[in-house]
């Protein structure tokens, strides 16, 4: 594992004064996370990681929840698999926004922490990103566009990725259709 975790909140380096928090239900969470974890460092916005749990922990999550936007947290990101209750139990006790990334931890292979993440009762509102690694990424990411609506260096910040993803995108297009070309030649 790339991150070290104490079982307590773990500052990474750009963690001075988090403005995001990196949430997970179990250390065993933490390959998917780490995608979050990643961009927001790319983005360098600073950010906490913090492990939590909403049936093994529920009054340190509760505590959490509550004291989050007093240390200037601005966006809670929250992954957990199984009977995914975490994310829902924070957004139950905070304004700021969950952003809930379900992880595939059980033989359901995800769908049942995506329902439990998804399926909130009208009034406390989690938004729900893909199962797995491609959901941790985009919870940075969406994170990272709230961010933007406020602050015009993340904004540019944002068009630049999204623009190195389009130029990406064309690249493997000529590497592909090169390489097809290339085919087409051979005796
Ligand atoms: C959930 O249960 C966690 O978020 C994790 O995805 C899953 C399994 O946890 P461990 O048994 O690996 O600690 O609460």
């Amino acid at each position: 594992m790339g991150r070290k975790m104490t079982g307590s909140k773990t500052k990474t380096p750009a963690a001075m004064n988090p403005v995001i928090s990196v949430v997970m239900g179990s250390d065993s969470d933490l390959p998917v996370m780490e995608e979050a974890a990643k961009i927001l460092s790319q983005f360098g916005i600073p950010h906490e990681l913090y492990l939590t749990s909403a049936h093994r922990t529920p009054a340190r999550t509760a505590a959490f929840a509550k004291g989050a936007a007093a240390r200037g947290i601005r966006v809670i990101i929250v992954g957990a698999g199984a009977a995914a209750h975490l994310a829902g139990v924070i957004a139950a006790e905070t304004i700021l926004p969950v952003i809930g990334v379900p992880i595939d931890a059980t033989s359901l292979q995800g769908i049942d922490a995506l329902l439990a993440t998804v399926q909130m009762p009208g009034g406390i509102p989690v938004a729900t990103m893909a199962i797995g690694k491609a959901g941790a990424k985009n919870a940075a990411l969406y994170a990272v566009r709230i961010l933007s609506l406020q602050d015009n260096e993340m904004r540019e910040k944002l068009d630049a990725y999204i623009e190195n993803m389009a130029r990406e995108v064309e690249r493997k297009h000529d590497n592909l259709t090169g390489r097809e070309r290339g085919k087409k030649h051979e005796p």
